[in-house]
């Protein structure tokens, strides 16, 4: 293919201030690079898109050239379809202000090395589950601009025939909003709380009483502990009193682009399956050993809770869920369900350390995989390893060995995609909310460095982390907030309905998504795979936001900042 000088839109022309004020020079977002930056002791990596450059500098705050590398040609990437030259600029470890000068013309967007570098994001990005509270108002002392109204009070939804019942109301308030939409998923709710409590697992002390600013800062508690209560107590009102566990609470529709306050439509309780029941027994034994120290008696409750769902999943053991004739809202659907069984019994050995569970585990093994796309439905078998990994001790030596290196496998073939990738991804597959699969491939190189203490696995997880935050083929800071090529309108009701210009932050939107769903109302400007992204509201299938995208986001940054 014919390579082009940077034949994207030349953004703006002179730099202000620097030694290089004598030659033009040119802002582009050609150069692919994190916009937020790097920890001094990062790989640090970028790519030029489709050029002939040869060279590139490091110049700092004052205008000085500190470092000058060569570009090192990558090929053409099948998924983005452009050239791409990688650079190098590991070597500088200085904390500061700078930006990447590419053949002493080209400019790129500027960075920082800091060792600070993700407190900011992380906490946005935490905060923003914050901002999707239903059935509570966003306070101005806590939501600043984004203060809104309460909505959704969910005090008395109407059970859908699907659950099983005719008619009555249950109070299912609370709980946050899946995503761009006000629905409430329970498969989909736990998968990303439990992302998000091994964190707490992990490092316990990392998001202290106060950091959020949300109305439970103050009370003793860590702040994220207290944000994921606000869903798992939402969680807990969705079980039926036989133990089963209702799959959605949601209108029979998607509403308009409105705030919560103007919500008019019928809430409905949807479903109830295994999958939903086994997601919910899952992270509620997983949260009931991470709450016991500071609150025992709710820690019981949700114990006993998940339980009474694991007994009625072992006695309805197959029931899918399909969205009823009537409903249109998102399915989540799931049909197969030996990684929810394996997720629950991992969750329910490690905190009650019953034989039964374990039993469970050692005679329903699960492949130690990383399927790709749709996060919510697979990768929970992940939730799993990641759990039993962390607990190790509590298993024999047989299964303790058998896991390790079924782990180390796994990010040793992403480890292996990363390589052969001119970007440093391991993804080759763009689809709905590929995003998140980085992410969570990233998660999973992240907890193969907590058991091997291995510095390849950290560095893969931050060269994929940088694809997030600007080192991809649309050159997009995919976290709303922040970077300078910035996401301006998700899919995300109540950023589209506020009337403030910047969207609402810390939400990682969906990504490039190679089968544009939305494509009779979105016209892609570019569709190569890696590409097939449009930062405009109307596109669901690329820009919308959603809690199972933030939660590896917030993962591993967390790691990423306990470890740099
Ligand atoms: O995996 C297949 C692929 O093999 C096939 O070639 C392709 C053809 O279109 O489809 C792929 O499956 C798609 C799947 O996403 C994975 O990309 C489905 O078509 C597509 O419908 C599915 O989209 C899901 C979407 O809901 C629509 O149901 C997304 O995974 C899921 O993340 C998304 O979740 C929504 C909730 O329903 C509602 N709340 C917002 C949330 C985020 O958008
Ligand atoms: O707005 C909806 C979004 O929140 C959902 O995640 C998405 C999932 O299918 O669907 C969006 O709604 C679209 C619908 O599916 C198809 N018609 C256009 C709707 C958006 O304008």
């Amino acid at each position: 293919m014919k390579k082009i000088l940077f034949p994207l839109i030349i953004i703006a022309l002179s730099i202000l201030g620097c030694n290089h004020n004598q030659i033009n020079i040119n802002l582009t977002d050609a150069i692919r690079i994190n916009q937020l930056g790097y920890y001094p002791e990062s790989v640090k990596k970028f790519i030029v898109a489709d050029s002939i450059a040869s060279y590139f500098e490091v110049i700092d705050s004052e205008g000085k050239s500190i470092f000058k590398g060569n570009l090192i040609d990558n090929g053409i990437w099948i998924s983005s379809g452009e050239g791409a030259s990688m650079g190098d600029f590991t070597k500088v470890e200085k904390e500061g202000a700078y930006y990447i000068l590419v053949d002493g013309k080209y400019r790129s967007y500027p960075f920082i090395i800091n060792s600070k570098l993700y407190d900011k994001a992380l906490t946005a990005a935490i905060k923003s589950y914050y901002y999707q509270r239903a059935s509570m108002p966003i306070e101005e002392k806590h939501g600043g601009e984004y203060a809104r109204e309460s909505g959704h009070p969910d005090n008395n939804c109407n059970y859908h025939p699907s659950s099983g019942y005719e008619n009555g109301t249950l109070n299912s308030q609370g709980g946050w909003y899946d995503a761009g939409d006000y629905g409430k998923y329970i498969g989909n709710a736990s998968l990303s709380t439990g992302q998000m409590l091994l964190l707490l697992e992990q490092f316990p002390d990392i998001i202290p009483d106060g950091s959020l600013n949300i109305p439970e800062s103050g009370n003793d508690i860590g702040d994220l502990y207290d944000e994921l209560k606000y869903e798992l107590n939402w969680i807990l009102t969705m079980q039926d009193d036989d133990g089963g566990v209702y799959h959605k609470l949601t209108a029979k529709t998607f509403s308009g682009f409105i705030m919560p306050k103007d919500y008019d439509l019928d809430r409905w309780i949807i479903g109830k399956g295994t999958a939903a029941t086994l997601n919910f027994a899952a992270v509620l034994a997983q949260a009931s050993r991470l709450y016991k120290d500071f609150d025992p008696q709710w820690s019981s409750v949700a114990l006993a809770a998940s339980q009474k769902a694991w007994n009625w999943a072992i006695q309805n053991n197959n029931i899918e869920f399909k969205n009823p004739e009537d409903v249109s809202t998102g399915e989540y659907g799931d049909d197969y369900f030996a990684d929810d069984f394996y997720w629950a019994a991992a969750e329910l050995y490690t905190s009650t350390k019953h034989e039964k569970y374990l039993n469970f585990l050692k005679e329903n093994k699960e492949p130690v995989k990383h399927e790709l796309t749709n996060s919510w439905k697979f990768f929970v078998r992940n939730n799993a390893f990641h759990s039993l990994l962390e607990n190790i001790d509590q298993l024999d030596n047989n299964f303790s060995n058998e896991l390790r290196q079924s782990q180390i496998s796994l990010a040793d073939e992403i480890l292996t995609e990363l390589e052969s990738n001119p970007y440093g991804i391991a993804l080759n597959k763009f689809e709905w909310g590929s995003n998140s699969d980085i992410l969570n491939q990233a998660m999973i190189l992240c907890n193969t460095h907590r058991i091997t203490n291995e510095e390849k696995y950290l560095d893969g997880a931050e060269q994929i982390n940088d694809y997030i935050y600007g080192k991809n083929a649309t050159g997009y800071c995919f976290l709303t907030g922040f970077g300078s090529k910035k996401v301006m309108f998700p899919h995300h009701r109540p950023s589209g309905a506020d009337g403030i210009i910047d969207p609402v932050p810390g939400f990682i939107v969906g990504g490039p998504n190679n089968d544009r769903q939305d494509k009779l109302q979105v016209n892609y400007f570019n569709t190569m795979p890696a590409k097939s992204y449009m930062d405009i509201e109307e596109s669901y299938a690329s820009n919308e936001v959603c809690i199972n995208w933030n939660a590896p986001a917030v993962y591993v940054m967390g790691y990423l900042q306990q470890k740099r």
